[in-house]
């Protein structure tokens, strides 16, 4: 169905949810899905206004591409306080894809660079087409990457890429991506918003305390110390399996009610 309420309005967002599954397509295909300003504040705008029933996200990207970065043409005029308000901008947005409520997959194709990349790294998991290719252009137009590029992409292929990709130029194929640690799954060209949306209907049928524990202890007990990172986990672990939900679950499994873990084929 049709998105409704606030985020019926956004004309630079195709949305629509189909029960717990919310998937938001950038809607700026002539521009290749570049980002201006006011694309940034609609994804702004979605992210912080998920409907209630909504358990997971796919983003995904109109047209040959998902996404053509930062749109260069509001980039001219702009002084140094204005650029350093429109990178937290960025921040902001990407802040609410992250650490938002409920887990987002990305499905690329095409060009997925600058700020699209960022986009990219901002979301929970990526599954990229065989079309997909990633690239930070910013090293060639004079610029850096504003949208949480240097914290994120190092994070996920490791600084030595991403200064190699920012010096150079080098822009890696979906496999390339995929051995790089940038893609979690790879499909045929067409495939990706299949693929998304059945991750997705996995994830929405997880306990939400476990997706708010993947997506908001995890990422800062990476960052902490061992010590520090051990003594939160088991504060996270106890939170977790004290809820009403969780003891649902481990009676079910307990009771031979709940499914075994078996062999994925991806
Ligand atoms: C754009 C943009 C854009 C396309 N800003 N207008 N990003 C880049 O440096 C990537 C620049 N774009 C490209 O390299 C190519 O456009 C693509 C590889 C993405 C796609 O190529 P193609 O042949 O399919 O399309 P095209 O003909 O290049 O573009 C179609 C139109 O979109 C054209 O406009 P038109 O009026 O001539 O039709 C392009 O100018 C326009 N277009 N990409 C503005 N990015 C928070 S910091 C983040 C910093 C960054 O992201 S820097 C990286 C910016």
């Amino acid at each position: 169905t049709p998105a409704t309420g606030l985020l019926a309005g956004l004309d630079l967002l195709q949305i629509s949810q189909d029960g717990a599954v919310l998937h938001i397509r950038l809607n700026r295909p002539v521009k290749r899905n570049a980002i201006n300003d006011g694309l940034i504040a609609q994804l702004h705008t979605a992210f912080v206004n998920l409907p209630a029933d909504v358990r997971a996200v796919v983003v995904s990207g109109e047209g040959a591409h998902f996404c053509a970065g930062l749109d260069l043409s509001e980039l001219v005029e702009r002084d140094i306080h204005a650029a350093i308000l429109h990178s937290r901008g960025w921040h902001a947005a990407f802040d609410a894809i992250q650490f938002g409520r409920v887990p987002v997959i990305a499905v690329l194709h095409g060009a997925v660079v600058g700020g699209g990349l960022e986009l990219a790294a901002s979301c929970h998991i990526r599954v990229a087409e065989d079309s997909a290719y990633f690239g930070l252009p910013e090293g060639q137009r004079g610029i850096f990457v504003g949208g949480g590029g240097s914290v994120r992409i190092p994070r996920l292929m490791g600084a030595a890429r991403m200064t190699d990709m920012m010096l150079t130029g080098r822009v890696f194929d979906a496999d390339q991506g995929e051995r790089y640690g940038v893609v979690n799954y790879r499909v045929g060209d067409g495939a990706g918003l299949a693929k998304g949306i059945e991750l997705a209907r996995k994830i929405a049928g997880n306990a939400p305390m476990t997706a708010f524990a993947v997506m908001h202890a995890l990422p800062r007990i990476v960052e902490m110390s061992p010590s520090e990172g051990l003594f939160a986990e088991s504060l996270m672990a106890a939170s977790a399996s004290n809820t009403p939900e969780a003891q649902a679950r481990l009676r079910a499994f307990l009771e031979g009610r709940a499914a075994k873990v078996v062999k994925s084929e991806d």
